[in-house]
């Protein structure tokens, strides 16, 4: 037997999503009293999903796949055409495997020394500044350690390539100059990158082995062939984009210390335990990727609803992240329910659910996780700061929140 799926009425929801932002599908999950509902988005059917069974369900890799379901708007900008994203089956695993190789232990702790480097220049500049834009001064930390870990040496000037790299996330989900702004510049980094690619190849440059930069330039396909260079450019962009948009994250950091000051004490005697409850609480908390996106690949009936093949399928991330039925009250933060967490691959994913080796959650969720107890460290026993009285709020329609937020004395803590 099968039933209807619950819809939502309107010919194209698209300016619904863009008024309800992150809370499109948690609000008429609500209404419908249920974790599956229909709608049309851009045009299409579209199912939506939220919810840790859903989510288990939309990681099963019989019933969904990549290929075909990125809209060309978020190619064009955010993951360009040809990347890991899209891939299905044994490519995919075969090229996750590249991406994972370069996350082995050494590998993230060279990337912290780099970053924690690159923090203690920065800070020097910043004790010169009247007002830190935290969120751009960040970006550039962050374009400079990617840079460096993925071995690519930057000759041009690093607050235009900061700048570039952030259009490719922050204009995603924009409309209007914003969004054609991300284009040319994925365009132009595009080339930059299977340019240093081909001179790789060509022997004029010698990255170092465990960088990205060498091991996407010399990875071969199951074929045995070595990546189309526009290829291996759009993955070095999938190292580099999503470090530097670990800005936000930072940012979240920021405002979660100021809206909760009861948790500067617990982050100081806590330990490294505390510190990392802490962080996964912001990530689970604070909007950031909204949703994950698949096409059904064969018909199948879950909950008694028709799966149709094709269709375009929306895994809702920060809903999951907040839904009543994996946490107790989930608008509260509250670091504790980390304490004792049960690890479930599918309640918590704030970067995609399932296996990082064998589906297509986040390659980088462990350096996000340096990036974050690192600069938290940072920002808590390394550095005194006061926030002047500004507009902090987020808002639900903002994809993704850059909170600009300033900093005024900031100082080195000795
Ligand atoms: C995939 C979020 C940082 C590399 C993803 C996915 C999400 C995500 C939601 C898609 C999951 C899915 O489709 O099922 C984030 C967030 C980050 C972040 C919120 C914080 C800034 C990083 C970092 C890297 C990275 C630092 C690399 C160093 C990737 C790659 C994929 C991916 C390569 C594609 C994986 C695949 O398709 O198999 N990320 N990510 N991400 N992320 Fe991240
Ligand atoms: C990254 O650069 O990969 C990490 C964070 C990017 C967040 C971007 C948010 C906008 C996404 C729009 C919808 C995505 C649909 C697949």
């Amino acid at each position: 037997m099968s039933r209807e799926m619950p819809r939502d009425t309107g010919l194209d929801n698209t300016l619904n999503v863009l008024k309800d932002g992150y809370m499109y599908i948690m609000n008429r999950q609500d209404r419908f009293d249920s974790d599956v509902f229909e709608t049309r988005l851009l045009g299409q059917r579209t199912i939506c999903l939220v919810g840790e069974e859903a989510a288990e369900i939309f990681y099963d890799e019989g019933k969904f796949q990549r290929e075909g379901a990125a809209p060309n708007r978020i190619k064009e900008t955010l993951f360009g055409k040809g990347g890991v994203q899209g891939l299905d089956g044994d490519a995919h695993k075969h090229r996750k495997a590249m991406f994972m190789s370069i996350m082995s232990r050494e590998n993230l702790q060279h990337f912290n020394q780099l970053f924690k480097q690159q923090l203690r220049l920065a800070i020097e500049k910043w004790e010169q500044i009247d007002d830190v834009i935290f969120y751009k001064e960040i970006e550039e930390v962050l374009t400079r350690t990617s840079c460096l870990w993925a071995g690519v040496i930057v000759e041009k000037d690093m607050d235009k390539l900061t700048d570039e790299i952030g259009t490719l996330f922050e204009s995603a989900a924009s409309v209007g100059p914003a969004h054609w702004a991300g284009r040319r510049n994925r365009n132009k980094l595009e080339k930059w990158m299977s340019g240093l690619v081909e001179d790789v190849r060509d022997g004029k440059i010698n990255p170092p082995e465990p960088s990205a930069l060498y091991q996407f330039s010399w990875h071969q396909d199951l074929e045995g062939n070595y990546l189309d260079p526009k290829i291996a450019a759009v993955e070095m962009l999938n190292i580099i984009r999503p470090i530097v948009a670990n800005a936000v994250y930072i940012n979240f950091l920021v405002l979660a210390l100021y809206e909760h000051p009861q948790e500067l004490e617990k982050i100081k005697t806590g330990g490294e335990e505390y510190a990392k409850m802490f962080v996964q609480e912001v990530r689970r908390a604070y909007p950031f990727f909204p949703v994950a996106v698949a096409v059904v690949k064969n018909d199948f009936i879950w909950r008694d609803f028709t799966f149709k093949e094709g269709t375009l399928t929306l895994l809702d991330l920060y809903g999951t992240n907040h839904h009543p039925k994996s946490w107790d009250n989930p608008d509260i933060f509250n670091p504790e329910r980390f304490r004792n967490w049960n690890d479930s691959p599918f309640s918590f994913i704030p970067q995609g659910g399932g296996d990082h080796y064998l589906g297509h959650r986040c390659a980088g969720e462990w350096v996000t996780l340096e990036v974050m107890k690192t600069s938290l460290d940072f920002l808590v026993n390394h550095m005194d700061y006061n926030i002047p009285k500004q507009d902090l709020s987020l808002s639900v329609n903002d994809i993704p929140n850059t909170p600009e937020i300033a900093l005024h004395n900031v100082r080195k803590k000795i």
